[in-house]
């Protein structure tokens, strides 16, 4: 079945002109090539992993020439470009994608077939970049997409990780880590540039010179050095017009510096430094929206901005630029608060070596620097300890505390003897430990300051920064995340990719807004037939998938109601499970409760310190084997786990959706973008007010969706007069019924208890995230499911408006804002 699809498929686009000039024979002759060439093997023993590495190899040979064109292009035009400077990448498998991106995914999967292979199963061998997190990473890898398909000279920088975020699998139903060794065997997208070497100094101390002409300056003498070595991943943009390049350091020892304690005959001691300088860039840091304040973190937040700053300036002075113009063609953005030294780091650079005036040195870099900020969440707001600091970068800290005198002085101008204001403002917060406050020194800088989306960034001017607001009045903009449709529709759902070609024509794929022209047809009973035919194959496809990975049985005609994404408190997985429980408990009581069948999804890596995150996942994996086994409830109810969840699984997953579950408290999910790719590909999102949700509401109609739960206001209203989820459990007989039975043992035979903590945090522990409120209007959006999916048409209809509107979340969008409000970015896409 899954094979007829794709061939039909392949016949409706087969009359597309590539971006690049390649015919099926060529295709055909170059992987063979490359097998025979490149990797020493033949057909008769080439496994898939040899033909994906050919296929890729191939890739590389037609993106190479459009990069160095690229290349040529933006230094024969001297361009401006932005510096998208960010600690987490999550670019997912890049051969269907980059295939798709140079127009050639058919050309290939024809010549992979007369080789005898097939074209979906090779991309399938390919493991995961997973450089990053969550939402952020991800942002990050649609953006680069997006920055490469418009046109715009554009570098990431980011850090080459060399195991990116672990593996996950489950033991007696709890998350186990492994280490992603995702390049261990090569990785033949990147390309190793040691010409661009950076150094990058670290602790040591600093000392004040007089030069020749009397005049002090600052000089740092390092304790350490490392070298950064840069590894280029090519960025191909849809239609091939640009390939720019992600440019990601990896940390090895100087061997410059080291030469002392070899000659010293210190050669062990140097082999150790070496291999101290080599866990810099050896692990991402598993961490999303909490920060953990460890002094290698410091490092590898210093070590890739400094490699990027210096790299900046290299690629400047090269064109033959003088300092005056640096802001003309230098834009730098700061993906949260991650790459902020970067801003002490280039008024470093300006200042001590390059001698220019402080005053000077700081216009640019207020013209220079922007920042993005992705939460409100307090834990996630970076602090680094002012004593950390002053071991490891003590000029940077000298350069921070100046920044902080002069600002203090633009807060008393502004509140003449208002200490609160000047505390609360400062960059380096007072206490028993002092601490620098990385979105202070990031807002102070900025001359944007962004968040990423409208009710978030509302938020950022209010509650978060609203002294600075009223200080620098046009400083906080919002501009709403996106999603590239190359990778979330295009590439991950080639059927539904065609229905919209043949219905709006093919210009969707970077004209996103196209899709409202298949509005009309929502109600149309032929196209809502095709439309849920495609879902009901995505489900199919994703049915033989789950049995593949846990070996469990769900039929495609449930409802497939998803939750994928981080597991955290503030998202609630723990809501989800408690609405399951109460569904359980109403088929037990009766069994021929009237409800659609229903599997729940999950897909979620818990930080692996959070504690309460792992208990959430262990809870969800034990009621799901009880629930699974359970012969009474008539297969009404499956619960699913699915390892390991990342950017290749999502791809699987947002296809074959029917619910989104976007259940987070209101006015603590900044955005989310799992939202858009739900509903992109025709899911109906059961959500609350908060985040992007609120601007999709406005996109599709609020009646389109399940919306649920306090809203913003509310929540702040509740809090202020004092919230107690006793309230709630003791006026709601299910909701008791659910929490009680999780002290029990009915869902881990002999260890009454073990599910006690997620209850405890729901009562005892104050329920910060408001679950017990929120949970009666929870369940009732679950019945409105129930009800309006028994209504294939009322359904269809909502799947294709939700998915036709969501032309605003298309990342190139959101890009265009960033260049018409922050980086006033030229296009120069190739002939
Ligand atoms: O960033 C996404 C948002 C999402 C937000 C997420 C995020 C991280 O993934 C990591 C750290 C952080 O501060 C925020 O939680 O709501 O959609 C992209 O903006």
């Amino acid at each position: 079945k899954q094979a007829a699809k794709k061939t039909i498929i392949k016949n409706k686009s087969a009359e597309i002109v590539p971006a690049v000039a390649c015919t099926t024979k060529q295709m055909r002759q170059a992987i063979l090539d490359r097998l025979h060439k490149s990797l020493a093997t033949e057909e008769s023993k080439a496994n898939n992993k040899a033909w994906w590495n050919a296929t890729c190899y191939a890739v590389n040979e037609l993106l190479f020439e459009k990069l160095t064109d690229t290349q040529k292009s933006h230094s024969g035009h001297d361009t401006r470009a932005v510096n998208y400077l960010s600690l987490e990448f999550l670019m997912g498998r890049l051969l269907s994608n980059n295939l798709h991106n140079l127009e050639l995914f058919n050309v290939a999967q024809d010549a992979l077939k007369g080789l005898g292979k097939d074209l979906y199963e090779i991309c399938e061998e390919e493991p995961d970049m997973a450089l990053g997190n969550g939402g952020l990473g991800r942002l990050a890898a649609c953006f680069i997409d997006s920055l490469a398909t418009l046109g715009y000279p554009a570098i990431g920088y980011g850090i080459h990780y060399e195991n990116g975020l672990f593996a996950q699998s489950f033991q007696d139903g709890r998350q186990i880590e492994r280490p992603d060794t995702w390049r261990e065997y090569g990785n033949p997208w990147e390309i190793c540039r040691p010409e661009s070497i950076q150094h990058v100094p670290l602790y040591g101390y600093v000392e004040t010179v007089i030069d020749e002409n009397g005049i002090s300056h600052k000089v740092w003498h390092a304790g350490q050095k490392l070298k950064g070595v840069p590894w280029d991943v090519p960025i191909v943009g849809y239609g091939a017009k640009t390939v720019n390049i992600l440019r990601l350091w990896e940390s090895r020892a100087d061997e410059a510096f080291d030469w002392d304690v070899f000659n010293a005959g210190g050669y062990v001691d140097a082999q150790v430094e070496k291999s101290k300088a080599e866990t810099i860039s050896k692990v991402l840091y598993p961490n999303d929206s909490t920060d953990e304040g460890k002094e290698l973190r410091l490092i590898q937040q210093y070590f890739f901005c400094a490699c990027s700053v210096k790299d900046i300036l290299r690629r400047f002075r090269r064109a033959g630029n003088k300092w005056p113009i640096l802001a003309e063609k230098v834009a730098i953005q700061l993906n949260d608060t991650h790459p902020t030294i970067a801003i002490p780091e280039l008024m470093r650079i300006l200042v001590d070596e390059e001698r220019l005036d402080w005053n000077f040195a700081w216009s640019l870099c207020e013209k220079i620097f922007s920042y993005t900020n992705h939460t409100l969440l307090p834990e996630a707001l970076e602090k680094w300890s002012v004593a950390l600091f002053e071991k490891v970068l003590p000029r940077h800290l000298e350069i921070i505390y100046e920044i902080n005198r002069r600002f203090l002085e633009t807060v008393e101008q502004k509140w003449p003897g208002d200490n609160d204001i000047k505390a609360k403002l400062s960059i380096v917060e007072e206490g028993s430990q002092r601490m620098v406050r990385m979105a202070n020194l990031c807002v102070v800088t900025s001359h944007k300051v962004n968040g990423v989306a409208a009710v978030h960034s509302e938020l950022v001017k209010t509650d978060l920064f609203p002294e600075f607001d009223q200080l620098y009045p046009t400083k906080l903009i919002n501009v709403t995340n996106g999603i590239t449709p190359r990778r979330w529709l295009k590439a991950c759902n080639p059927a539904l990719a065609a229905l919209y070609d043949e219905t709006v024509g093919k210009d969707w794929v970077v004209n996103l807004d196209k899709l409202k022209d298949a509005l009309p047809k929502a109600t149309d009973t032929v196209f809502q037939k095709r439309f849920m035919e495609i879902k009901r194959d995505n489900k199919v496809e994703l049915v033989n998938i789950i049995k593949d990975l846990t070996g469990i049985e769900v039929s495609a005609d449930a409802i497939f109601d998803i939750q994928i994404k981080r597991l955290h408190e503030y998202k609630r997985q723990q809501l989800n499970l408690i609405h399951i429980l109460t569904l359980y408990r109403r088929l037990l009581d009766n069994p021929d409760y009237d409800m659609v069948p229903r599997v729940f999804l999950f897909g979620a890596k818990a930080a692996p310190g959070y504690h309460m995150a792992k208990q959430i996942i262990y809870a969800l994996n034990k009621v799901a084997e009880k629930v699974n086994s359970d012969k009474r409830i008539k297969g009404k109810l499956k619960v699913v786990f699915l390892p390991n969840y990342r950017v290749s699984l999502a791809e699987k997953m947002f296809p074959a959706a029917d619910i989104s579950e976007q259940i987070s408290t209101a006015g603590l999910e900044a955005s989310g973008t799992g939202n858009m790719k739900f509903a992109l590909n025709g899911a109906l999102t059961v959500g609350t007010m908060d985040g992007a949700n609120i601007e999709m509401a406005e996109e599709i109609g609020a009646e389109h969706m399940f919306i649920f739960g306090l809203s913003v206001a509310e929540v702040k209203e509740l809090k202020t007069a004092g919230y107690n989820p006793y309230d709630y459990y003791y006026n709601n007989p299910e909701l008791k019924a659910v929490l009680d039975w999780l002290d029990t043992d009915f869902f881990t035979p002999g260890q009454p208890g073990a599910l006690s903590d997620i209850k405890r945090s729901l009562l005892e522990y104050g329920d910060e995230y408001l679950c017990l409120a929120d949970y009666e209007s929870y369940c009732k959006a679950h019945d409105a499911i129930d009800t309006t999916y028994r209504n294939k048409a009322l359904w269809a209809e909502k799947a294709i408006r939700n998915s036709a509107a969501m032309g605003k979340f298309n990342s190139d969008r959101s890009i265009e804002d960033y260049v018409e409000n922050v980086w006033h970015l030229k296009k120069y896409p190739l002939a």
